[in-house]
């Protein structure tokens, strides 16, 4: 049976979600720490724990709010989380989020699936009610008794660096939202588990795509995923061996859910408008498209008269002849729509904020991004199961790498001079390809290496981009195995009973 048709699989120990070796002894040290710290805070054991992986994309960049596939692996590093519920009639039907690391304070909320999260103050502890809510909205529609909320007691400990490009808020909603469905004694489908955990997250406020929840709750180890949409799908992807991913951070930290209407909600505004835009010049009637235009996928089929090559249809082609390379103001698209901006977004609080913020919007580079990256992800598929060799498979792949990593710098622009610097530095020591990894503006990069050369690769990383870091305080020495890192691809979420 396909992944996603599985329900969240339920372990006994570690051993299944983290194999053998230095890493399941990891995990079992912060277990135990886990469970021992909420007897501590909570004096009582925990009824259950919930584990969901953060990961790295490999390529398939900002498309998949789009509607296209994309192809992320799922990495080691994971939140995991104890839960444990109140008796009904207990008196305080308050949630109690707490963390490990002391960094994080705890955070209190009201019982109440109901509830606005607040985004003008923003708190760690938003992203379990995320998953809170999504849980109820997700079991409501099922037509699941959920009866009266009661009190939650949780505890939480998070190794996916944050605002690193990594996900670590895909593997906090993720577990948060499958300890609670766990707590009150329910087991959802992995595909429901993706879609319910990529709708809630949107509560936080940005306009996010399905990626890193899907990956997160359908990882394989051993493989990367190409991860299709509506519906969500997960297609095993075999990496050729003889080649590694080294995740670099550099260090310039992206708060995507502070900046949002600035970069990302930004972005997914002017793809909606480019979409809405190469809709009409495509000879849809100005107020269909509106109506009928989400994403650019939407009006990929309109564009058959651009025939590539195969016969398929070319929207690269149709954003050539039909969008304007300069950018374009409020006034330009409203005169091609024949709609105020403000309308055409409705009610979406975040879409207004972008466009207060904007003063113009980039349609041309922004499609053509989406476009390119699209094809991009499926010629990467393609060299992967190639009669090709393994090491022209790896050349292909980096060569990929490379193309996606211009295209986020020039044409999406998100992009940083750290990111830029970081991703030179890899290329100039041996990386076959390097590219930005997640939204971008900060976080990490991921460079295809040969195996064979990961150790020098990573030690010359350090002399060339940390080393003048460490020792202006950015960073401690100590610390450096947290910032590079080879990474292989690890399992998905998973609920522990011990
Ligand atoms: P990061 O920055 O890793 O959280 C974000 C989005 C993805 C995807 C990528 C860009 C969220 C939760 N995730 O990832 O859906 O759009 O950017 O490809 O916002
Ligand atoms: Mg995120």
């Amino acid at each position: 049976m396909a992944h996603e048709d599985l329900p969240v699989p339920i372990y006994s120990s570690l051993e299944p979600v983290y194999g053998e070796g230095s890493v399941l002894d990891e995990a079992k040290v912060r277990f135990d720490r886990l469970k021992a710290k909420f007897v501590q805070i909570y004096g009582h054991e925990p009824d259950v724990y919930a584990r969901a992986p953060g990961r790295v994309n490999l390529i398939g960049e900002h498309i998949d709010y789009e509607g296209y596939s994309v192809l992320p692996m799922a990495i080691r590093q994971d939140t995991i989380i104890a839960i444990r519920k109140h008796e009904s009639e207990e008196a305080a039907k308050v949630l109690t989020i707490s963390n490990v690391n002391d960094k994080y304070t705890t955070c209190t909320y009201p019982a109440d699936p109901d509830q606005n999260i607040d985004l003008k103050d923003h708190k760690w502890g938003h992203y379990f009610i995320c998953g809170y809510k999504g849980y109820y909205e997700f079991a409501k529609s099922k037509g699941i008794d959920v009866g009266v909320p009661v009190g939650l007691d949780v505890l939480v400990d998070g190794i996916v660096p944050t605002g690193s490009g990594l996900s670590s808020s895909a593997a906090f909603v993720c577990s948060a939202t499958i300890a609670i469905m766990t707590v009150f004694d329910v087991n959802f489908l992995k595909k429901e588990v993706a879609q319910l955990t990529c709708d809630c997250e949107r509560h936080i406020g940005t306009q996010s795509g399905g990626m890193d929840q899907a990956i997160s709750v359908m990882a394989k180890p051993g493989f990367a995923e190409l991860i299709d949409f509506n519906p969500i799908r997960a297609t095993d992807v075999q990496l050729p061996s003889g080649g590694t991913f080294v995740i670099a951070h550099s260090l310039a930290e992206s708060q995507k859910a502070v900046t949002a209407a600035t970069n990302y909600n930004n972005r997914v505004v002017e793809c909606r408008l480019a979409a809405i835009v190469l809709g009409i010049k495509l000879g849809m009637e100005p107020n269909k498209a509106i109506s009928n235009v989400k994403t650019l996928s939407d009006v990929e089929g309109l564009c058959v008269s651009f025939a590539g090559s195969h016969g398929s249809s070319n929207p690269i082609l149709a954003v050539k002849e039909f969008l304007s390379e300069d950018p374009y103001t409020p006034e330009d698209i409203e005169k091609i729509t024949e709609e105020a901006l403000p309308d055409i977004f409705g009610n979406s609080a975040t879409s207004l904020d972008v466009l207060k913020a904007a003063k113009h919007f980039k349609l041309f580079q922004r499609a053509l991004h989406v476009y390119s990256e699209a094809k991009r992800v499926h010629l990467f598929k393609e060299a992967v199961s190639s009669e090709l060799s393994d090491e022209k498979k790896l050349q292909r792949l980096g060569d990929l790498m490379n193309e996606s990593h211009h295209s986020c710098s020039v044409l999406y622009e998100c992009s940083c001079p750290e990111l830029e610097e970081l991703v030179k530095v890899c290329r100039e020591h041996g990386a076959l390809g390097a590219r930005l990894t997640g939204a971008g503006w900060g976080g990490c990069a991921v460079a295809l290496v040969k195996e064979s050369i990961v150790p020098s690769f990573i030690l010359n990383l350090k002399e060339a981009f940390y080393q003048s870091r460490i020792q202006k305080g950015v960073i401690s020495n100590n610390d450096l195995g947290l910032y590079v890192f080879a990474s292989k691809p690890s399992s998905g979420a998973a609920i522990i009973k011990f």
